[in-house]
């Protein structure tokens, strides 16, 4: 896969504003402050597509970028445990979340964002729940693999892979820093994009 392109298209802050269509999605998921905007950026070789921010909390829409002029939308979901927000946010993410997946219909894979140094939590076993439920298929990608040592990183992806149940195989370690992993995301996105579900 090579991204060419991508376009800032809209954000959705509730859930009648999200866009329906034909287009492909590939959605990007994780806490607050994990990296997910700069993944996203990452990806599509653009460091100012996505807003990416040092105060938790930052992304609260449904982001939607177009990726090579409408073959695929990449799609930046609002983080989720941030501890500052409000009973009232909170509620309001967990709508706009939902209704997101409810109308799943083009929605062809989820790159579920963890940090490196921390054990999943519980948004993290949450958003797990989400995806196992709609039958979502989804990858678990390791952000800021910058900050440990190439040997406490294979430590940390084993334990990743045993608290999560999943295999390690299925486990991308990145960086928005050094851009390790953006080949094979992008190999990853080609092979989700190229499943014929039309059957
Ligand atoms: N060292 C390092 N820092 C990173 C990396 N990715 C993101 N960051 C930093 O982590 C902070 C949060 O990054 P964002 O991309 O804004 O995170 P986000 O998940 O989009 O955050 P919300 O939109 O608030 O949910 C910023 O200060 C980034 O510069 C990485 O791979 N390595
Ligand atoms: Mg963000």
């Amino acid at each position: 896969m090579v991204i060419k392109r991508a376009e800032y298209v809209t954000g959705a802050a509730y859930p009648a504003q999200l866009i329906g269509g034909d287009t492909p999605e590939i959605a990007v998921a994780g806490r607050s402050n994990v990296g997910k905007s700069s993944f996203i950026n990452l990806i599509t070789g653009n460091s100012k597509l996505a807003k990416t921010s040092k105060d938790p909390g930052r992304t609260r829409l449904v982001n939607y970028f177009s990726v090579n002029g409408g073959e695929f939308n990449l799609v930046d979901l609002p983080g989720y445990g941030f501890a500052r927000v409000s009973d009232d946010e909170k509620l309001k993410w967990a709508e706009l979340i939902e209704a997101y997946f409810a109308a799943r219909k083009n929605l062809r894979h989820v790159f579920l964002l963890l940090d490196v140094r921390r054990e999943p939590g519980e948004g993290d076993v949450q958003m797990i729940n989400y995806m196992y439920h709609y039958a979502i298929p989804f990858t678990v990608v390791l952000t800021k693999a910058d900050k440990l040592s190439r040997s406490q990183t294979i430590v940390r992806r084993r334990q990743t892979a045993q608290a999560l149940k999943i295999g390690a195989d299925n486990i991308i370690v990145s960086s928005a820093l050094t851009r390790q992993g953006k080949e094979d995301v992008l190999t990853r996105m080609e092979e989700v994009l190229s499943i014929d579900v039309s059957q």
